[in-house]
């Protein structure tokens, strides 16, 4: 096959190999296609499945007992360590659940992403296809009614309870995806776990490593840390730095950082017994007859006793498929030193092995090793508050039982949002801070009699257009769907943190709260701040749309309900912080280096917008001057206040010559062309709408004849999406 020339008479599809695409040419270009990943027909199951009702259908009980009996069936193509799946599915589970980041709310078991590149090919996650394909025949079995991302994340839940551990609870919930999520970033590197930090500012060195955000892991293709300590060094005090900023990037503090660890490795093996050498590619580069199954393994049979996994080979305690104290009885009796693993990692073991605790191999008859610790293992009775609370927990067993349980069920569960959205009989009934809890809603719905009433008095309260869309979009735009946390629910506007954010100062959310208060409390009305909120919104774009000689309705559904501050977790919730937001053209000084028209589309994937609504919805709050604060960029029209098109007009007309007013290129001036007399200035929000190929193509159909009303209905829509994402209880 060493034709030299290439042929040129290809009948194939050259475009699927996707060689010199756009963004090959522009790599700076802005990424719109990540508000366009839900496309009606990516799923086989059609555009109107609901995964809720599917997996309603099904027998929870039956499936329980399905997966329970997997757990010993051991199978010839990947024979079970002691008989017993458990430990694997675990950490299975726990890959799916653990790359889930607070920052940015990305990342996690929620959609079973697992399945797809570069997750289904992170070393870390390593031999997890063969997990995957374990648990095939269930997923035949139940098909629509349970989906991969619900299955891979129970399997775990389902194995610690197999091995006598009592779990918090598992809710179901998690509907499958179909390609992998393009709006994720994982970080600079474009190797596999490079050593070079370049995901790190400072270093340990100068007391300055800092990770960037919005990323967990340490190295390129990890879930968090190096097992073998930082860059494979085994250093477990610096390691327990590394663990101590990843698990804080997925919301766990120390406790349940060791409690994880320990409860985590209190079951399975490590795996490394042959050369890294010899294992083949991970599946999405594996040869097509290898059917998606990686990591081909040429050391010996490749199986069983000779894995190789992660390369550290053994493991922690000497009874691995049983839920007990063991982990925390072998860390603190021996001893430890660093050695090399078969696959030649640094791991820990003991210098000398106290009677009972040698560990039976997991597949030679009679056969036993020593127990190992990975460096970040070392890490939870090295650092000195790690330590403390493995002492505790060592004495301790039943907390330390209550703690995992809590812990493991906020891994598995922090991604999905709310509890609202957790399905099947095996919820539990305590409601936890970290679910962002909103009170029942209690008492009779408010009636359309009284909802005309009260829009009637906000209209007569002397609050502005402005005021009125400003706070109410204030209120709602916190959410996101990548978490789904967030929301106009709860009314958490007028709670710490968010009273304290630089946004809501400036926009003056405060004293507009005040007065719709008041109407609230004069009203025999039964409805929330919340939904006072929202209706207010209604109010002020109607008052704009017929400024501008339209009839519009905005649609309104009440039901929402006012959380209190101590249903609020407050240090969490400043992740939620908008410290850019283009609709209301703010953007906090110094927030990152990413251009603002990028932060921009971020912020519109965050609210599940499209690319028109997007548009529409940024067009729209200009013409009413819905700026937070008193700066006027971008507010292109002379006729502020009134909902038009105004916007769209004024930037694509070639009449208007625009310049930087800075060398940073963050905000411009526009001059009339003849006379150049100052019109406008604007921010490169602004400018993208008219520069960007696509972008300008909406702003063209908005700006033409007709175009209003186009304009409107995408508006609109937009902004009743953004009120109702976290309206869990409607969709
Ligand atoms: Fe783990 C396994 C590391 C955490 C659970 N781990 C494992 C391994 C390693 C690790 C290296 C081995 C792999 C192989 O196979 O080779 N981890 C680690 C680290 C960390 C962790 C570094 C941080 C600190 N884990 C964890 C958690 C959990 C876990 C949190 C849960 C909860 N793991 C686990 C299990 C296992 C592991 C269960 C076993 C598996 C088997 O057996 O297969």
């Amino acid at each position: 096959m060493s034709d030299p020339k290439p042929k040129r008479q290809e009948w194939g599809a050259r475009t699927t190999h996707r060689l010199q695409g756009n963004e090959h040419w522009w790599p700076d270009q802005l990424n719109l296609s990540i508000l366009r990943q839900k496309h009606p027909d990516a799923s086989p199951f059609g555009p109107d499945f609901s995964y809720a009702d599917a997996f309603s259908q099904i027998d929870v009980d039956e499936l329980s007992a399905d997966v329970d009996a997997l757990m010993t069936d051991s199978k010839d193509w990947w024979p079970a360590d002691w008989g017993h799946y458990g430990p694997f599915f675990i950490r299975m589970s726990w890959h799916a659940a653990g790359t889930y980041r607070a920052v940015d709310g990305r990342g996690g078991g929620g959609t079973g992403a697992q399945r797809f590149a570069p997750l289904n090919s992170w070393p870390d996650n390593g031999n997890l296809d063969k997990a995957r394909r374990l648990l095939w025949p269930i997923k035949q079995k139940y098909g629509e009614k349970i989906s991969w991302a619900d299955l891979m994340v129970f399997a775990g839940n389902r194995a610690l309870e197999t091995m006598g551990f009592r779990t918090f609870g598992f809710g179901f919930g998690r509907a499958d995806i179909w390609a992998p999520e393009d709006d994720i970033y994982w970080g600079p590197e474009t190797e596999w776990l490079a050593t070079k930090d370049e995901r790190y500012t400072g270093s340990f060195e100068d007391g300055n490593r800092i990770l960037d955000n919005p990323l967990a892991a340490v190295q390129m293709g990890l879930i968090y840390v190096n097992p073998e300590g930082p860059n494979g060094v085994p250093d477990a005090l610096k390691s327990a730095q590394d663990v101590r900023e990843t698990f804080a990037r997925m919301g766990m503090n120390d406790r349940e950082t060791v409690a994880l660890t320990v409860g985590g490795h209190t079951f399975g093996k490590m795996h490394g017994r042959g050369k890294a050498e010899l294992v083949g590619e991970a599946p999405e580069g594996a040869k097509i007859h290898e059917q998606g199954f990686g990591w081909a393994n040429k050391n010996e049979t490749g199986l069983g006793e000779y894995t190789v996994t992660s390369g550290l080979e053994g493991a922690w305690t000497p009874t691995p498929t049983k839920w007990d104290n063991s982990y925390l009885e072998t860390i603190f009796a021996h001893q430890w030193e660093v050695k090399k693993s078969p696959a030649g990692a640094n791991q820990w073991e003991p210098v000398k092995v106290k009677d009972g605790f040698w560990v039976p191999d997991a597949h030679v008859k009679g056969k036993k090793n020593p127990p190992v610790m990975t460096t970040a293992d070392m890490a939870m009775i090295t650092d000195p508050d790690y330590l403390e609370i493995s002492k505790e927990y060592h004495e301790n067993p039943d907390v330390l039982a209550d703690e995992f349980a809590r812990a493991w069920f906020k891994l598995l569960h922090r991604d999905m949002g709310p509890r609202d959205r957790y399905l099947g009989p095996q919820v539990p009934d305590e409601v936890l801070i970290w679910q962002d809890p909103v009170p029942e809603h209690e008492g009779p719905r408010v009636n359309d009699e009284q909802i005309s009433k009260l829009k009637q008095q906000i209209a007569d309260s002397g609050l502005s257009a402005k005021q009125l869309v400003t706070t109410a979009w204030a209120s709602a735009v916190t959410y996101r769907q990548t978490d789904h946390r967030g929301g106009a629910n709860g009314a958490r506007i007028r709670l710490e943190p968010q009273t304290g954010w630089d946004v809501n100062q400036k926009s003056g959310v405060a004293e507009v709260i005040d007065r719709l208060n008041e109407l609230k409390d004069a009203s025999d009305a039964n409805i929330s701040l919340a939904d006072m909120i929202v209706l207010a919104g209604s109010v002020g774009i109607e008052m704009a749309a017929k400024a501008a000689g339209h009839d519009l309705e905005v649609p309104f559904t009440p039901g929402r309900t006012d959380a209190s501050q101590d249903m609020t977790e407050v240090d969490t919730h400043a992740y939620l912080e908008p410290r850019h937001d283009a609709f209301r053209n703010y953007i906090q000084e110094q927030t990152t280096s990413i251009p603002a028209e990028h932060l921009m589309v971020d912020r519109a994937f965050l609210l599940n917008l499209s690319v028109p609504q997007m548009t529409a919805l940024l067009g729209g709050m200009r013409a009413i001057g819905a700026n937070a604060g008193n700066n006027e960029d971008g507010i292109l029209t002379d006729r502020v206040g009134q909902l038009t098109n105004d916007f769209f007009v004024n930037l694509v007309d070639m009449g208007t010559v625009w310049e930087p007013l800075d060398n940073s290129e963050a905000r411009f001036e526009g001059r009339e062309r003849a006379s150049g007399e100052k019109k406008w200035t604007a921010t490169r929000v602004d400018l993208v709408f008219g520069s960007n190929s696509q972008l300008r193509a909406i702003a063209e159909e908005f700006a033409a004849n007709g175009g209003e009303e186009k304009m409107l209905d995408h508006f609109v829509k937009g902004w009743v999406k953004v009120m109702e994402n976290d309206r869990f209880d409607l969709h």
